[in-house]
């Protein structure tokens, strides 16, 4: 018996109804500036939070209870039933994984590459028979003992190669798979102490596992997207990718900026101390926004807590940024978040996402609102309007000394304006508080 069987397929009844397994804001066929939601948001399921988290914390163990625990590669295939009976109860297009979520852990790389193998076959039937996609696949180089001292960074060559064979084995099956993006977060790429670590070196070394990803690549003619995640700690004291901005200098200084984009996480921008809106819009200026992990941190926890995301303002500036920078290609709305460890229930599992999907579309549907307002578009454009003329074209061409003759000359002596921003809060909150 399936372990979802008592709950129904999720559909669309609207904002009245009082079905708790229905969504009253995702309508996936509706149309909403130019597109359906379904291709706005492009939802993803995490594999690992939703299927291979067992509920523990650093005080206690297990607390789900799930027919797939175990690690045989029929408790493998269970697993992968069950994600595909959620996958057709949400309808939601994508879901990710990493290769430890779907298959169980071995000594060997032969042995791991071979269950790797017939899990992706597996999987390649279910996607068939359904029409759910894979919107990106990743390694685990973070959880086996082999890569506590990191993977590409580790002072052991034999740990970067077995971290660069692993990480072949997974862009092929990605790439066998369809897959929309590849990414790579570096759990472990970081250190605990300066006293043992030699960060030059180290980074020379994240740079080199890169460009061999970004090389094999264009060898198998995977058309999607290389994403790195960045995340400042946790679990080591400090990881190279700390933030967007780290992320595209490091990129830029190995000449990658133009073959990988970036996976950008709302708890990990929290974690960094910037907004997740920081992120996204700092990520698309660069030319670089690829896919957005969502879900929400604690803000008392200090932890990355991967909750599923609840805050429609939030979640609605997120999306302006997404839209205004032309929305998604190859990434989406992935949703990185866990149940509590007291919801043990498939119904947990299931309306966690319900309620998840609702929030994001409620924002997608704000920021559209946003957009189409124009009230903060034209309030920048006015701010910044001096630049476009004379005025502003004179400061590109002259130097130093030029500028000063200027000021002098025509006695320049500046204006301070309002920079109006509790008005355009009234604006925003006025905007996304429409039903
Ligand atoms: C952990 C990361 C991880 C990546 C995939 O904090 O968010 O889940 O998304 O390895
Ligand atoms: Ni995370
Ligand atoms: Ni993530």
């Amino acid at each position: 018996m399936s372990f979802f069987a008592n709950i129904p397929d999720i559909a669309f009844e609207g904002p009245e109804t009082d079905n708790e397994f229905a969504y009253r804001h995702y309508n996936p066929d509706e149309v909403i500036a130019g597109k359906t939601m379904a291709e706005h948001l492009r939802f993803a399921v995490a594999y690992w939070h939703s299927f291979a988290w067992e509920g523990g914390d650093p005080f206690g163990g297990r607390t789900f209870d799930r027919p797939w625990f175990g690690d045989t590669m029929d408790h493998a295939k269970i697993k992968a039933d069950a994600a595909f009976d959620l996958f057709r109860i949400l309808g939601q297009p994508f879901f990710c994984f990493h290769d430890a979520d779907v298959r169980p852990e071995r000594d060997s790389y032969a042995e791991n590459t071979a269950n790797l193998e017939e899990i992706t076959d597996y999987f390649g039937e279910k996607m068939e028979a359904t029409g759910t996609k894979l919107l990106w696949g990743t390694a685990n180089l973070f959880s086996h003992r082999r890569f506590m001292s990191g993977a590409a960074t580790n002072p052991d060559p034999n740990v970067f190669a077995y971290a660069a064979a692993t990480i072949k084995a997974n862009m092929d099956a990605t790439h066998k798979l369809g897959g929309q993006n590849y990414v790579l977060w570096g759990g472990r790429e970081g250190y605990e102490t300066l006293l043992n670590t030699n960060l030059g070196r180290e980074a020379d070394q994240m740079a080199r596992m890169l460009s061999l990803v970004v090389d094999y690549k264009h060898k198998i003619g995977f058309e999607g997207t290389i994403l790195v995640e960045p995340k400042p700690q946790e679990p080591t004291k400090h990881q190279y990718d700390f933030d967007v901005a780290i992320c595209y200098g490091f990129l830029k200084r190995y000449g990658l900026e133009n073959d990988v984009k970036l996976n950008l996480e709302q708890g990990h921008a929290i974690l960094a101390g910037h907004s997740f809106e920081h992120e996204v819009a700092l990520a698309s200026s660069l030319g670089m926004l690829g896919s957005i992990d969502m879900n929400r941190n604690d803000y008392q926890s200090g932890w990355d807590t991967d909750q599923f995301p609840n805050s429609v303002p939030e979640v609605a500036l997120i999306y302006f940024e997404i839209l205004k920078s032309g929305g998604f290609t190859t990434g989406g709305t992935n949703f990185d978040a866990k149940l509590r460890r007291q919801s043990l229930d498939a119904e947990d599992l299931v309306l966690g996402h319900v309620g998840a999907m609702d929030v994001c579309a409620r924002g997608l549907k704000a920021a559209v609102r946003l957009i189409d307002d124009g009230g903060l578009e034209a309030a920048r454009d006015a701010r910044y309007a001096s630049w476009d003329g004379p005025r502003g074209e004179a400061m590109m061409e002259l130097d130093l000394a030029g500028i000063t003759e200027m000021v002098k000359s025509e006695d320049i002596q500046p204006e301070p304006k309002s920079g109006r921003q509790e008005r355009l809060e009234n604006l925003v909150n006025r905007v996304i508080g429409q039903t």
